[in-house]
């Protein structure tokens, strides 16, 4: 009767984290990366420690909306939890925007602010949802030239000082459907002083923010996505109050509990407009590419901490004799696990490597063009693995893994989110096939794949090499023959041709990895798991779908 358990624990996230440290020494110089790494160190450090200690302790509070004070005043206030104050401060002091504005390392700044993100995450109970909108805020006002707006807002937002800080909303989604944004109710009036908005936003994201970017129809104007105009809200008065917004309630969600996303309405905030008075959709995609990159940083940091979790944990469980660490089959469903994850990490870094190449215009027209085939598919497939694997670590600690208060359920319902906000894997199938239409991007990711595999030479990474190679041939004839087809089956198959080209993506990128780790490491754990990965099915396209619905 006196046995007990001991629960499964973090170290240092940095340190401990070998497909990370293996990333960063193959990408960045090894002078750049004596200098960046004291600060991953940190972040590491204080994910493992105080920020995950706070964390499992704050696991049952969540943000609290008060509507009105004790004198009949309607306050709106929103109070966020211990954690998510915490998460604020650190992420302003330690750059988890900032130091992709700050560049110090040019392009690679995005990699270094990714790696930090990546760290801080998993921690934090979806504080990167607020991080991302902040992040895709500066990114799109910097994009729109609109220089009173960027000398406004754009210091709040990167900066270290937690103090100045601001974080952005992003104001998309109403009743008509948070995929089809061309269907935005909300109108913008104007007057003497300006513009003001009316209308009802039903899912906005992390309301607790000092500025919004938001989409409305000015009046008059058509409708569809160009009939809308993208607007800059400040959300509060100089004491507090909210602008002309009402808070009518925050939304009871699976996940993302932390987070408070709110339905609102607005009666005549003032709001300023981005660029012009049309084309809304297209002036806010800016902003949606970044927190699509998030979202894929976010699925391979919540896949990262369920792992260290849970191969801590196989040390300590004693079960048939073994700890589960010697026990045959549970090593193997680790490893097949730590294979997606580690294939999934590959390919959101890359993106996050292109993504700061265009952000300091060193990038290529064709690799804008990848840039932009790739974002889509990342974000979709990642997504998907995050919650696979989510579940899989909570199958991993058998029973416990399915009780609250062991701090792993809230794995697998935050990861539920991640193929859901930002475009679910549908839109995003049909984003890339809006990417592909009329350009020379899938041309660019077989040149990208190539260049991967030109450097391969280990005969155990053959297999992945011809898995590579196999799949990229079915899916462009696969395209060639669903565009003869046309648009119906074009559309019915999109699903499993994304998710091909993104596996494959990601298969070709672990591959080209794992022969640099064998060359500058003598490490084969990256083999192992490109050989893993190629197995677990990269090719997810169905022929005959095509003649099904011709
Ligand atoms: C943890 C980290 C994650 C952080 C999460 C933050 C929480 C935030 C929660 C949310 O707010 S979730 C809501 C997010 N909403 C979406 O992601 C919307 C999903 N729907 C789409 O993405 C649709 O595809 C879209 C709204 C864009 C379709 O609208 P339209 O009006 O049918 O678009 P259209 O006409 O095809 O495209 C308009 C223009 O934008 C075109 O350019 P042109 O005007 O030059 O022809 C498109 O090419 C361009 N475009 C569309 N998507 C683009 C893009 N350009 C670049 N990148 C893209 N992704």
């Amino acid at each position: 009767m006196n046995f007990q358990q001991e629960p499964p624990a973090l170290g240092n996230q940095y340190e401990d984290d070998r497909v990370l440290r293996s990333y960063l020494a193959r990408v960045l110089r090894a002078d750049v990366l004596r200098d960046v790494e004291d600060s991953l160190r940190e972040m590491g450090r204080l994910a493992g420690a105080e920020l995950y200690e706070l964390q499992l302790a704050d696991r049952l509070n969540e943000p609290k909306l008060t509507q009105w004070d004790a004198w009949g005043n309607r306050i709106d206030k929103i109070e966020l939890t211990p954690l998510w104050r915490l998460a604020e401060r650190i992420a302003a002091e330690h750059g988890v925007v900032a130091t992709a504005y700050e560049q110090t390392l040019g392009s690679l700044s995005r990699v270094h602010q990714c790696a930090l993100a990546y760290l801080f995450t998993p921690s934090t109970d979806i504080y990167s949802c607020p991080l991302a909108m902040t992040d895709g805020a500066a990114r799109t006002l910097l994009s729109s030239g609109n220089e009173a707006l960027i000398d406004r807002a754009v210091p709040h937002l990167t900066t270290r000082d937690a103090n100045e800080f601001w974080t952005a909303g992003q104001w998309m989604t109403e009743l008509t459907g948070g995929s089809d944004v061309g269907l935005t109710e909300t109108i913008a009036k104007h007057d003497a002083d300006g513009f003001r908005l009316y209308g009802r936003k039903w899912f906005t994201s992390a309301v607790s923010s000092q500025i919004a970017l938001t989409l409305a129809r000015p009046e008059g104007n058509p409708p569809g996505g160009r009939g809308l105009a993208l607007f800059y809200v400040e959300t509060r008065d100089e004491h507090g109050r909210p602008r002309n917004i009402e808070i009518n309630r925050l939304k009871d969600k699976l996940g993302t509990r932390k987070v408070p996303t709110a339905e609102l309405t607005l009666t005549g905030t003032p709001a300023q407009l981005v660029q012009g008075t049309t084309d809304g959709v297209r002036n806010i995609t800016p902003l949606l590419n970044i927190t699509r990159l998030w979202n894929g940083i976010s699925s391979v940091a919540l896949m990262r901490r369920g792992l260290a979790l849970a191969i801590d944990y196989a040390g300590k469980r004693v079960a048939f004799g073994a700890p589960l660490s010697e026990k045959p089959l549970h090593l193997d469903t680790l490893a097949n696990v730590q294979a997606e994850a580690e294939a999934a990490f590959h390919f959101a870094f890359y993106v996050a490597e292109l993504t700061g190449r265009s952000e300091t215009r060193e990038i290529t027209e064709d690799e804008s063009l990848l840039l932009r085939l790739l974002t889509p598919v990342m974000k979709l497939t990642t997504g998907k693995q995050a919650v696979m694997v989510a579940s899989e670590v909570l199958e991993s600690f058998g029973g416990a893994g399915y009780v609250e208060d062991t701090g792993l359920p809230v794995l697998l319902r935050d990861s539920q989110v991640l193929p859901i906000w930002e475009g679910t894997t549908n839109v995003l199938a049909l984003d890339t096939l809006r990417a592909l239409r009329g350009s020379d991007s899938l041309r660019q990711l077989e040149l990208m794949v190539t260049h991967c595999l030109d450097s391969v030479r280990d005969s155990r990474l053959a297999d992945p090499v011809r898995v590579v190679r196999s799949s990229l041939d079915h899916a462009t004839s696969w395209l060639t023959e669903a565009e003869r087809r046309g648009q119906p089956a074009l559309e019915a198959g999109a699903r499993r041709f994304s998710l091909t080209l993104g596996r494959l993506a990601e298969l070709a990128l672990l591959t080209k990895h794992a022969q640099w780790s064998i060359d500058h490491e003598q490490d084969r754990r990256a083999t192992t798991s490109a050989r893993r990965f190629a197995s677990a099915g990269i090719d997810l396209i169905v022929d005959h779908d095509a003649d099904e619905l011709s």
